[in-house]
């Protein structure tokens, strides 16, 4: 889906229940699922990609009734891996109302890495989802837990966006996507987006499939973004 323009790079989409999303730290660090239908692009690589540039998030949602909303954030950065993925978020506008504020500053926890902030309880594994848990996500919102289908009975485990539809119904569809965020001059511009540099032979770039496929190197200095980051969205390339 293009939305507002182009330039958007879906990270996280559920759309049928067909991918497993209770998954643990190393899922969710380097992503999984299928592009094709539901997937999570991968804790690392929206590091890097958010790294590079101001970047702004904005999540669409639906439920089964044919309601659509969405939110969005006018800056949008994960931390790296030593944060726990910390997530930072600027200014919300839009019609789901703000469930993500709330998780503002906060770590990101799987079922197997608690980084929350109850004592005692890991929030992935009470909410069956993975997420920038506070205490738990107290209002705001568990996009990556159990795809129950609307409506249901279980204890808040379900893909929830607090605001929109509240904690017992599971939304039909949700995406979050991240572009780089402009300013009306800057558009008139063509973006670049730096996927390889050399620049000083600091890194070595003899290196194997799995580097090219995450990506390696320095962001300062010389870097491989990743192949697997660069199949996500369409791109003209030019070279200077
Ligand atoms: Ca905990």
């Amino acid at each position: 889906m293009d939305t507002d323009g182009g330039g958007w790079t879906v990270f996280q989409k559920r759309l049928d229940g067909s991918v497993g999303f209770y998954n643990g730290w190393s899922s969710y660090k380097y992503g999984f699922g299928n592009i094709n239908s539901e997937y999570w692009l991968g804790n690392e690589k929206l590091f890097y990609l958010t790294a590079q540039s101001n970047y702004e998030l904005r999540v669409d949602l639906s439920d089964f009734e044919g309601n659509e909303r969405y939110a969005r954030y006018d800056s949008f950065r994960l931390g790296d891996e030593a944060t726990y993925y910390e997530l930072l978020l600027g200014a919300y506008s839009g019609n789901a109302g703000d469930s993500l504020g709330v998780h503002l500053g906060m770590s990101f926890t799987t079922k197997d890495a608690d980084h929350d902030l109850v004592g005692g309880l890991n929030c992935a594994s009470h909410h069956k989802g993975a997420w920038w848990y506070n205490a738990c996500y107290h209002q705001g919102s568990n996009l990556n837990g159990l795809y129950h289908g609307g409506p249901y009975t279980s204890f808040q485990d379900g893909v929830v966006w607090l605001s929109f539809r509240g904690v017992t119904y599971s939304l039909k569809t949700t995406e979050m996507k991240n572009a780089a965020n402009m300013s009306s001059f800057e558009k008139t511009k063509l973006i670049k987006k730096v996927f390889q540099k050399r620049l000083d032979g600091s890194v070595g770039f003899y290196n194997g499939w799995s580097s090219y496929k995450y990506g390696f190197g320095n962001i300062n200095s010389e870097y491989w973004l990743g192949n697997e980051k660069l199949s996500i969205s369409p791109h003209r390339v030019t070279t200077n």
